[in-house]
């Protein structure tokens, strides 16, 4: 059984569309720390975290760029700390956050020796830098940052880059230009919904996991809201037809479970705003349960808030 930290991180500053600063309590109204109790883990609520106050000009193309790097220093902070005592887990909160949680962890991780990795679900590879993005969104932007990419002004430095070998992303379906070129250059690991559906989600998600468990490495997953079909997870800004099923999603989690590798998550882009009587925080949380231990005959039958 582990210690559980969640950390509620309202970022709503990484795109235009406004909501996703009630995922948090979204998340806590579909019960997330009894479930997980329920599970035997030792669950701490740290409540709602606050962004630094950082003094920046405006950015000409960067939305929000203060507010969002204010937010990066304050859950890089602490995301290291609660690494190193549980597994903490990031309510969001936009895909920006992740900038933060990411940047802390990986920190944490380079002290205790650990090599970090990061598995990636998502429609979007949120791999554009700061000056690629064609939208000025930075919540598209969290993994060519941690990977150690220049075009970040205002933000920390990068001292503990997660190597691109060490991350996957599985889920892809909406990829702009010059993220495509740069990931296609890059050796970040990389499954779209085509591979999901010629191999199935378990063959693709299989060997990265052994690649964690054979160098000894620690997992930081981030669940982006629109790696699942719109169809079963409506509250999200940019729905992508075509996504994980709620089957696929499940299996992911479980799988990470056994694994025994995860060692911090984040639940990003639920916009409540967009959802149906809570059908989709719901689901997040039941996912989350699932990667925490839940087993396939012990969920309940779906009950809508
Ligand atoms: N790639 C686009 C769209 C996007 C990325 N992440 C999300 N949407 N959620 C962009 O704005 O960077
Ligand atoms: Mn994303
Ligand atoms: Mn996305």
């Amino acid at each position: 059984m582990s210690t559980i930290h969640l950390i509620g991180a309202p970022v709503d500053s990484g795109k235009r569309r406004v909501g996703c600063l009630m995922g948090p309590d979204a998340y806590r109204s579909a019960r997330l720390h009894g479930v997980l109790e329920e599970l035997g883990h030792h669950v701490i609520d740290h409540g709602n975290l606050v962004p630094d106050a950082v003094d920046l000009p405006e950015h000409p193309h960067l939305y929000q760029l203060a507010r969002t790097v204010g937010w990066t220093q304050a859950l890089s902070r602490a995301a290291a700390s609660a690494a190193g005592s549980g597994v903490p887990i990031f309510l969001g909160g936009d895909h920006a956050l992740s900038l933060g949680t990411v940047h802390g962890v990986a920190a944490q991780a380079a002290e205790a020796g650990v090599p970090q990795f990061v598995l990636w679900l998502d429609a979007h590879s949120d791999f554009h830098t700061g000056e690629t993005t064609e939208s000025g969104n930075l919540h598209g932007t969290p993994l060519a940052y941690v990977t150690g990419r220049s075009g970040f002004p205002g933000f920390p430095e990068v001292a503990n880059p997660v190597p691109e070998t060490q991350v996957c992303i599985i889920g892809l379906r909406s990829v702009d230009g010059p993220e495509r070129e740069m990931i296609e250059a890059s050796e970040v690991r990389r499954h779209d919904m085509r591979d999901i559906d010629e191999h199935g989600i378990a063959k693709l998600l299989g060997p990265f996991l052994d690649t964690v468990a054979e160098a000894g490495g620690r997992l930081h997953v981030s669940l982006d809201v629109d790696f699942l079909d719109p169809a079963v997870a409506p509250a999200v800004g940019t729905t992508v037809p075509g996504g994980a099923t709620v089957r696929e999603a499940h299996l992911v989690m479980e799988m990470l479970h056994d694994s025994g590798l995860v060692g911090s998550m984040d639940l990003v882009e639920l916009n409540p705003m967009l959802d149906e009587r809570g059908r989709t925080a719901q689901l997040m949380v039941d996912l989350a349960a699932s990667a925490m231990g839940r087993k396939v005959f012990d969920r309940p039958t779906q009950r809508l808030l």
